[in-house]
């Protein structure tokens, strides 16, 4: 559980909070071009990933495919657009190539796949196949004698899937020390909020009784996530790790995050002018 490592330096935890920043105005620009897409999942996934692509992930830009990277395992393919933005904060992928979005002949569709799109290791999208993916390759990269990390994003609705705790189990058996789980509990699935389609709570004594190192943060709180991070061991053989992250859907602009929830949300055009606008108000204020 959380706490007892040094709270991340201001430095560290801004640069981080600053690429959020940046990312979600990416988001909010592709979703306007497209006038629509996961606005709400990738607003509130965006301090998720910037920790990962800011802090964590070891990789190299220009050679995205790398034998000694870190992989980044997305299993949400609907969260894609949350990915582009974070692969365009990184250097991965040119800022500019975010415009064709969704677009015919694009290498950034709205569900992501990763034969089109530079930095994108997995095709998620059916739901449940991530983080057995993420153990096979753990297992691989551990075979080769690679101290490469895995890290799989999954979300709380594909908790309902059988084949992720298979997975959660075959990873603690195998002692997967370097893979790790971030989960984006945004409380929302496309059926309605998360508790009423299929409990998972308490979802954190479900990880920990399948032996994962477990921790559970506010995934909207920067210095939180850093802090998570920076107690995970990465050993080579040793308990795998989870970081549930609570997330706030829309995530930054107020518009969106007090607005109904939605799993797929409608944004009127006029709308993402003001969603820009508050996004940059709430940034400054963080900024002061
Ligand atoms: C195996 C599988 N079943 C169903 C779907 C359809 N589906 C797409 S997104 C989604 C919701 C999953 O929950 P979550 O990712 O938590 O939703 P969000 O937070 O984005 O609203 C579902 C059921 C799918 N992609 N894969
Ligand atoms: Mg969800």
């Amino acid at each position: 559980m959380p706490g007892t490592n040094a709270t991340p330096s201001t430095t560290r935890t801004q640069q981080v909070a600053d690429a959020a920043y940046r990312m979600r105005h990416h988001a909010l620009n592709m979703g306007e071009a497209q006038g629509q897409g996961y606005i709400g999942q990738a607003l509130g996934a965006a301090d998720m990933l910037a920790a990962v692509y800011a802090d964590q992930l070891r990789y190299r830009a220009d050679d995205p495919h790398w034998t000694g990277r870190d992989r980044f395992l997305l299993s949400t393919g609907h969260y894609a657009i949350a990915l582009y933005s974070a692969l365009a904060e990184a250097g991965i992928i040119d800022a500019a190539e975010l415009d064709s979005y969704g677009s015919d002949g694009s290498r950034l569709p709205m569900s992501g796949m990763a034969s089109y799109t530079p930095g994108m290791e997995i095709s998620g999208g059916s739901l449940g196949h991530g983080l057995t993916v993420a153990v096979g390759m753990a297992l691989g990269l551990r075979h080769q004698g690679s101290d490469a990390r895995v890290i799989n994003f999954l979300s709380d609705g594909e908790l309902d899937e059988g084949s992720t705790w298979e997975a959660a189990m075959g990873a603690s058996h195998h002692q997967l020390g370097r893979l790790i789980a971030m989960v984006d509990i945004n409380a929302l699935q496309a059926d309605g909020p998360t508790a009423g389609v299929l409990r998972t709570e308490p979802v954190a004594d479900k990880w920990a009784a399948c032996g994962w190192h477990t921790q559970r943060v506010d995934g909207n709180d920067v210095g939180a996530l850093l802090a998570a991070f920076d107690e995970v061991t990465s050993e080579p053989v040793g308990a795998p790790s989870v970081i549930l992250c609570d997330t706030r859907v829309g995530r930054g602009v107020p518009l969106l995050e007090n607005r109904e929830k939605a799993h797929f949300m409608r944004i009127d055009a006029d709308e993402w002018q003001i969603c820009r606008d508050q996004l940059t108000a709430g940034h400054e204020g963080v900024l002061v």
